[in-house]
């Protein structure tokens, strides 16, 4: 038995979904023109496909599980299960204008035509706004329409907003946030079940890591107490003694976002040398 899963082939989320399967300890070879590669030391075989075929061949059985944008799948649902969200491939699916189009609300694009390789997401989004606007479906670079006299807006994905900018557009609405998501057929057997579950848990070791940074520094022993509430850790931050007599040295866990935070408020209670490491697994 091998879980089989479906990844993007070439693109955005290519390298950061074989990344994470590395993260993972799961190796194997994949060549440009590969198709298909076996894991070497994890029941699992992989697939690289097109990302908007990756739903239906997971929802069809072909794959058991992939990698792949919640937009895609908002666009075009299928019948397959959102397992987890992966942190990575971020980005939102926005309406843009003309930088000289005024805009102001939504009602502003009434009558108007967007080009848009969304026409499901956002006829649906302006269903719910009540805005009758023309959704015009175009199969891609969305951003020159406009310019070219094919739409008055644009509705595209953004994750800088280069792209936007350099065409002389505005972004004004968020239609919806996406990110890449790990999903699942229907029914998968008690083996394979077995095998997305350990996958899975690996997955969460390496996620948290990431979002995670192991912090040690030295404090006065009379600080102890101020430091370590700051620094609640996994359960409570390790304290050991320093060959000085009077300090001690603090070792805890702490979250990547709010990190430079956390570090003023150390240095106003007294903590100094204070260093930061990656984690590389955190298992709770
Ligand atoms: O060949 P295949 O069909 O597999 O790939 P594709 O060209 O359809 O997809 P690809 O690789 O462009 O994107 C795959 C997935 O990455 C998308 O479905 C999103 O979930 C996610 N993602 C994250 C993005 C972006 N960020 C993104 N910025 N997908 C596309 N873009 C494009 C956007 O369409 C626009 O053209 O990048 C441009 C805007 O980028 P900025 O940085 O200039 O704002
Ligand atoms: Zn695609």
């Amino acid at each position: 038995m091998k879980l089989r899963i479906a990844l993007q082939k070439q693109g955005r989320l290519a390298e950061a979904s074989t990344d994470m399967l590395r993260k993972c300890g799961i190796g194997f070879s994949n060549g440009l023109r590969k198709l298909r590669a076996e894991a070497e030391d994890f029941p699992l075989e992989i697939f690289f496909l097109r990302d908007d075929d990756i739903p239906e061949y997971v929802a069809n059985g072909v794959a058991d599980i992939g990698i792949v944008g919640e937009n895609v799948l908002a666009e075009k649902p299928r019948n397959v299960e959102t397992i987890e969200k992966l942190g990575f491939g971020r980005c939102r699916l926005s309406i843009a204008v003309p930088r000289n189009f005024t805009y102001a609300s939504l009602t502003d694009l009434e009558g108007k035509r967007i080009a848009t390789s969304y026409p499901n997401v956002l006829s649906s989004f302006f269903k719910t706004h009540g805005v009758k606007a023309d959704v015009h479906e175009i199969s891609g670079s969305a951003e020159i329409a406009p310019s070219i006299g094919l739409s008055e807006a644009v509705c595209d994905l953004v994750s800088s907003g280069n792209t936007l900018f350099s065409n002389g557009l505005r972004e004004v609405e968020t239609v919806m946030s996406s990110q890449a998501v790990l999903i699942a057929r229907q029914n998968l057997d008690r083996d394979r079940t077995a095998c997305l579950e350990r996958l899975l848990f690996r997955i969460r070791s390496t996620m948290s890591a990431s979002q995670n940074k192991y912090i040690l520094l030295n404090a006065p022993s009379d600080k102890v107490d101020s430091i370590a509430a700051l620094l609640p850790g996994m359960k409570s931050p390790t304290v050991l003694p320093l060959a000085q007599d009077g300090w001690v040295s603090i070792h805890s866990v702490i979250s990547e976002n709010d990190f430079w935070e956390v570090v003023d408020s150390l240095k106003r209670a007294g903590a100094e040398g204070i260093l930061v490491l990656s984690i590389d697994q955190m298992i709770r």
